[in-house]
C-alpha cells in the first residue's frame, strides 16, 4: 500500500459542486464502475439522491445486475442496468461523472455513453496515474467515494444555502463507508471517515443493518459449503501454505453457487502464520480451474498469479488453470509459492 502522505490528490470539490448544480433544470449520468461494491453503489446512490434533492435530474445506468447481497441500500431499485448503450441517448445528458473510478475503461459497455456527453468528471478515492481534468476531484486519503459525496453534500450547501442531508441518503453513504473500511477495521478509515461517519449516524444512518448485510448475512446452503470447504484446508510448508481443493460437485451437492466462496479465501488468510492461501475450485466450464490467491506482506499475489497468466493485486489475486486434476494444480501452485517465499521478494 501507498502511504499516505505520498498519495496524489485532485481535490476541488468547489469546482465540481458548481458545475452539477449548473445542471439544474438538465440531466446527469452517474457510472460507477463495473463489479460495482457497496461503495459504488451506495455513493451513486447518494449523489443521485442529492443532485435530484437540489434540482438536477440523475440517473444511475450500471452493466450487470445489482449484487442481491446490495438490494439492501435504499433505493437501489432506482439503478438501470444497461443492455446495449445504443439504446440509450448521451446528448439527453448535460454532464457524465464516473462514480468510484476514473477511467472510461472501468465502466464497461457504458463506455461510449460517457464520451459521447460533452461535460464529463469524476468523483474518486483510487490511486491514479492520469493527468486530472477540470471536473476530476480524487482523494486517495479518503476511505470511500461515499466519504467523498459527504464532503460535497457539504459544498453544496455552503452554495445553495440549502440543507440536504436526510435519513435515506445517511443509510446510502454508510453503506458505502461500512462496505470499503470492512466496518473500520482498516487502515483506511480516518478520523475524517469517523467525523463524517457520526454525522451520518446522527441523521439515521444504521451501521448495525449495514454491517449485518454486508459481512455477516449468509444463505444456510453457503454456510454449509464453507464448513466444507474449510474443513478441506490442507496445510503445507510447515504451515506457511493453505490450501483448499473444490470439485465442482461440492458445490453441487451444497445446492450453492461460485459466488458463496467470495469471503473464503480471506478468512483462511486469517489463520496464524499463514502466508499464502489457494483456493483451487473447479467451474462449470469442463477443465477449467479458478484459483484465489491470498497473501501477506511475505508473498506478492500478483507476480505469483502473474507466472501463471493471471493477474490481480498484491495481496489479492486470481488465476485460471486448465487441462489439470485439481491436485496437480495444487502441486504447481505450492511449487512456486515456496520458490517465491524462499526467494523473499514478498512486499
Ligand atoms: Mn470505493
Amino acid at each position: 500500500m501507498i502511504p499516505t502522505s505520498k498519495k496524489k490528490t485532485a481535490v476541488n470539490l468547489d469546482q465540481l459542486a458548481a458545475r452539477l448544480l449548473e445542471a439544474r433544470g438538465k440531466r446527469v449520468l452517474l457510472l460507477p464502475h463495473v463489479g460495482a461494491d457497496g461503495d459504488a453503489i451506495g455513493s451513486a446512490l447518494a449523489l443521485r439522491r442529492l443532485l435530484n434533492k437540489a434540482g438536477v435530474s440523475a440517473d444511475v445506468l450500471v452493466d450487470e445486475p445489482v449484487p442481491e447481497v446490495l438490494h439492501f441500500i435504499p433505493e437501489s431499485a432506482a439503478i438501470v442496468q444497461v443492455t446495449d448503450a445504443a439504446d440509450h441517448d448521451p446528448t439527453a445528458y448535460d454532464f457524465s461523472l464516473l462514480v468510484d473510478c476514473h477511467e472510461s475503461d472501468r465502466i464497461g459497455r457504458r463506455a461510449p455513453l460517457f464520451e459521447a456527453t460533452e461535460g464529463r468528471g469524476s468523483l474518486d478515492h483510487h490511486v491514479y496515474q492520469i493527468e486530472p481534468g477540470d471536473f476530476d476531484v480524487i482523494d486517495p486519503t479518503k476511505s470511500s467515494t461515499s466519504e467523498m459525496v459527504y464532503l460535497l453534500l457539504k459544498v453544496f450547501e455552503t452554495m445553495t444555502g440549502e440543507t440536504f442531508l436526510d435519513a435515506i441518503m445517511a443509510n446510502q453513504m454508510a453503506s458505502g463507508i461500512v462496505s470499503d473500511t470492512g466496518r473500520f477495521s482498516y487502515s483506511n478509515a480516518t478520523p475524517g471517515t469517523f467525523r463524517v461517519t457520526a454525522e451520518l449516524v446522527d441523521h439515521g444512518a444504521d451501521l448495525v443493518t449495514a454491517s449485518y448485510e454486508l459481512f455477516d448475512r449468509i444463505s444456510l446452503n453457503a454456510l454449509r459449503m464453507k464448513g466444507l470447504v474449510l474443513a478441506r484446508a490442507k496445510s503445507h510448508a510447515d504451515g506457511l501454505i493453505l490450501v483448499s481443493t473444490i470439485p465442482q460437485k461440492l458445490i453441487d451437492v451444497c445446492n450453492s453457487s461460485d459466488y458463496d466462496l467470495n469471503t473464503i479465501p480471506s478468512e483462511l488468510r486469517n489463520v496464524s502464520d499463514v502466508a499464502v492461501v489457494f483456493l483451487i475450485r473447479e467451474t462449470t466450464e469442463a477443465g477449467v480451474i479458478r484459483v484465489n490467491i491470498r497473501s501477506d506482506e511475505r508473498l506478492n499475489a500478483a507476480h505469483l498469479a502473474n507466472r501463471f497468466g493471471g493477474g490481480g493485486h498484491a495481496r489479492a489475486a486470481g488465476l485460471t488453470l486448465r487441462n489439470l486434476t485439481l491436485e496437480q494444480a495444487a502441486e504447481q501452485l505450492i511449487d512456486a509459492a515456496m520458490k517465491e517465499l524462499a526467494s523473499e521478494h514478498g512486499d
